[in-house]
């Protein structure tokens, strides 16, 4: 074999042929492959953007994982996960997010990303040991609330409770004493606090076993105690 491709006759000798993407080698029989990829000196139309892969009498382009070719074959392009086909960006639960090369999913406040970097999960805020309400914490999907106990109201933060002050609405049919979470009606000297804890009852002084026997003879019982008969 003269050539190791194309023969080419000439007056009185003859020459070698390569095909496109081969190169003659010093042997001027043998063509080789050009190893475009390792010619820095290759036109600027041959190059990749990111690996090129030599092939016998060619090459192509290679993009990483997130890339696809471009049209040119020779530029890498991102992949938008978020909208193309079947790619993961439609896994996110919530919100994906393009990027360079991958995706990432994004959550909404109140949300955080699980381990699986797709679905978002709730925050329980109550469980923060160092609780956000003052008393009461209710979790819910995306958010919490701070909630009081009876005898406490939410204050303007939305966080702590404060005292209701009952006395405020005058319950008591005498005195009325303020506590944290609750209320306390007083009755006077000589009279009683019924049982309904709000109103009081004088105390019949005259009845036996109420007080004393405190007088020899009549007792005449007057309202809250009772004057002495000489
Ligand atoms: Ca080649
Ligand atoms: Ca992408
Ligand atoms: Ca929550
Ligand atoms: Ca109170």
């Amino acid at each position: 074999m003269v050539c190791s491709h194309h023969c080419i006759n000439e007056p009185g000798s003859f020459r070698c042929k390569c095909p496109t993407g081969y190169i003659l080698s010093e042997n001027l029989r043998t063509c080789k492959d050009i190893d475009e990829c390792a010619d820095l000196e290759n036109e600027t139309g041959t190059r990749c953007s990111h690996e090129c892969v030599n092939d016998p009498g060619s090459f192509h382009c290679k993009c990483p994982d997130g890339f696809v070719l471009g049209a040119d074959l020779r530029t890498c392009e991102d992949v938008n996960e978020c909208v193309s086909g079947n790619y993961n960006g439609k896994q996110c639960s919530h919100t994906c997010v393009n990027i360079p090369g991958s995706f990432k999913c994004e959550c909404p406040d109140g949300l955080i990303l699980g381990d699986d970097q797709r679905r978002c999960e709730d925050i329980n805020e109550c469980s923060n040991i160092s609780s956000v309400c003052s008393h009461i914490c209710v979790n819910k999907l995306g958010s919490f609330h701070c909630k009081c106990p009876k005898g406490y109201f939410l204050g303007d933060d939305e966080r702590t409770c404060e005292d209701v002050d009952e006395c405020d609405d005058s319950p008591c049919s005498h005195k009325c004493v303020n506590e944290q979470g609750s209320f306390k009606c007083e009755c006077p000297t000589g009279y009683i606090l019924n049982d309904d804890r709000r109103t009081c009852e004088d105390i019949d002084e005259c009845v036996d076993g109420n007080e004393i026997e405190a007088c020899s003879h009549g007792c005449v019982n007057e309202q809250g105690s009772f004057p002495l008969h000489v």
